[in-house]
């Protein structure tokens, strides 16, 4: 599957709190490869952040910024993610294949 930031390919808007869930049959895996990755960098991911949820992990993980992350394997068959942007700065997009 696919998950794009909305209005991919176009900037995503401000403002946004999107939830993508994605699941898998029990006792498979997910395995997550960003295919393009810009959204506003902070260091602290405070202002634009995607958020990934691997509900049987401790390792919740924070994306911003334009480096493409490397590729996520989950524990176990469902994660999420959640992405947040404040209210300025918006030029980029993500497109994530799972
Ligand atoms: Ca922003």
């Amino acid at each position: 599957g696919v998950i794009t930031s909305p209005n991919y390919p176009n900037n995503y808007p401000n403002k946004l709190d999107c939830k993508f869930s994605i699941e898998a049959p029990d006792g498979a895996t997910i395995t997550i490869t960003f295919q393009e990755f810009s959204i506003e960098a902070e260091s602290d991911c405070s202002f634009d952040r995607l958020e990934f949820i691997d509900p049987l992990s401790d390792n919740t993980k924070l994306y911003c910024g334009s480096t493409l992350p490397p590729p996520v394997i989950s524990k176990g068959n469902k994660v999420s993610f959640l992405f947040s942007t404040d209210s300025n700065v918006n030029n980029g997009n993500f497109k994530i294949t799972y």
